[in-house]
């Protein structure tokens, strides 16, 4: 067998704990959100009834609003090992009975791993595809009630983007998009024993966010704590509210195929409700379109302005599925001199933040690096856009990198240099997807 798909496949039993998957053994401990829908994609090339166990997991830790949590705590992991761990979040009556979970949620690429799990499903041949759909029955309420709570409680509105209330919301979470909108949330207090087991599971402390960062990112969960979660309250007055590009382009393109599984799911007649929820993200993301930057950019929902940096997020239009036109545009970025194609980068891949942003670090968490899973939603959305030459070219570099890089969390583009876990699960899910890819 291939020897980085033997690696991938150690690496996701290695973090399996019988039905869901820990991000990587010792750095994250617990189940997280968008982790699971990647991790799912990967289990799914092995057995997709584990795939569908993973999502299964994680939506024991939905909210009754609907709201699929960021993380999923596991209860038998040492107190501590993680902060903030299960009783930082004050969700005790927020979460649903027996499951612990944390209070704020991430990207909703969960449909996407679905469609993808009944792809794979449906290649087997071996009966796989009835139990998958057998599934989608339940699943798919349970997504769209997850959808229905974005477009609600996180965009009271309607205006097409999704507003986040922490950086971790993001995932995406030292982006320099944040710098502008966190430098200005003020704790009122420091703390003093301010925990970070983090910084103990990684080789370097800086491969990890600063303190000052945890700091605010506390008092930011806090915040939260102080109103009960209430996404009213919060929507009017919480220190850091931004509608993030990426993640709205993440829920069109997710909107998208939940119009494809309704039909399997019995609900024919809504398809097209997702659609045109997609296609109004979509409108809404040409109205964050830059003209100077070329790119997408989030809006900061305190000031009202566009926060102008140069990073990923501003592929979002090619995530979302927009025109032809700026698709294009798009994709000569991400080829070009200032990402992909900048001088002196060990593998021709996509960077987080452009060479040329002032606060481009090649070594900095989200600030510059690869990271796997971000390259695999490119390569997708590439394809999806009909740019079959770049995905296969985003693909076969990617699958070279991964051979010398092997299931690490991410890479210093310019060394080379594996950083963080260097057993991540959602790479190695993103290994063998890549791998299995027959086009
Ligand atoms: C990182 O985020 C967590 C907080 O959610 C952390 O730093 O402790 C991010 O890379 C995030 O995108 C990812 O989901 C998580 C687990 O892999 O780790």
């Amino acid at each position: 067998m291939d020897e980085l798909a033997k690696r991938a496949i150690e690496v996701l039993h290695g973090n399996d704990r019988g039905t869901w998957t820990r991000p990587s053994p010792r750095l994250y401990p617990h189940q997280w959100s968008w982790d699971a829908a990647f991790v799912a994609m990967g289990w799914a090339q092995l057995d997709p009834v584990r795939a569908l166990n993973e999502l299964w997991s994680l939506l024991r830790g939905q909210w009754t609003t609907g709201m699929v949590p960021q993380i999923v705590f596991d209860l038998n992991v040492g107190r501590g090992r993680y902060e903030p761990g299960p009783n930082a979040w004050g969700t005790a009556l927020n979460a649903p009975p027996g499951v612990a979970t944390s209070g704020i949620c991430q990207p909703p690429v969960h449909a996407i791993a679905l469609a993808r799990i009944r792809e794979v499903a449906a290649g087997r041949n071996d009966g796989s595809l009835h139990e998958v759909d057998d599934a989608i029955v339940d699943l798919y309420p349970r997504l769209d009630r997850w959808h229905r709570w974005l477009r609600t409680a996180r965009d009271p509105e309607g205006t097409g983007l999704i507003t986040i209330l922490h950086p971790w919301e993001s995932g995406l979470d030292n982006s320099p998009r944040w710098d502008r909108p966190l430098s200005r949330v003020e704790p009122d207090e420091l703390l003093d024993d301010l925990p970070r087991p983090d910084l103990t599971c990684v080789a370097d402390p800086a491969e990890r966010p600063t303190n000052p960062e945890y700091q605010r990112y506390r008092f930011l969960v806090d915040r939260l704590i102080a109103i009960d979660y209430d996404q009213d309250k919060a929507m009017e007055e919480h220190p850091f509210r931004v509608a993030d590009v990426w993640f709205s382009a993440i829920l069109a393109s997710a909107d998208d195929v939940l119009a494809d599984l309704a039909p399997i799911a019995g609900r024919p007649e809504e398809g097209d409700r997702h659609r045109a929820d997609a296609e109004h993200t979509r409108r809404a993301l040409d109205t964050c379109w830059d003209e100077d930057l070329l790119a997408c950019l989030d809006q900061d929902r305190i000031t009202g302005r566009p926060i102008r940096s140069d990073t990923m997020g501003g592929f979002a239009p090619l995530i979302a599925g927009c025109d032809l036109d700026r698709s294009a545009v798009l994709v000569d970025r991400l080829f070009g001199p200032t990402y992909a194609g900048a001088d002196g980068l060990a593998w021709p891949l996509p960077l987080t933040t452009a060479t040329t942003d002032p606060r481009f670090d090649r070594r900095g968490y989200w600030r510059g690096p690869q990271w796997p899973p971000m390259t695999w939603l490119l390569w997708r959305a590439l394809r999806m856009g009909g740019h079959t030459r770049s995905a296969a070219t985003l693909r076969s570099n990617a699958i070279e990198q991964l051979r010398d890089t092997g299931c690490t969390e991410y890479v210093e583009p310019y060394s080379g240099r594996a950083l963080g876990s260097d057993s991540q699960s959602w790479t190695a899910a993103v290994v063998l997807d890549l791998l299995s890819y027959d086009p």
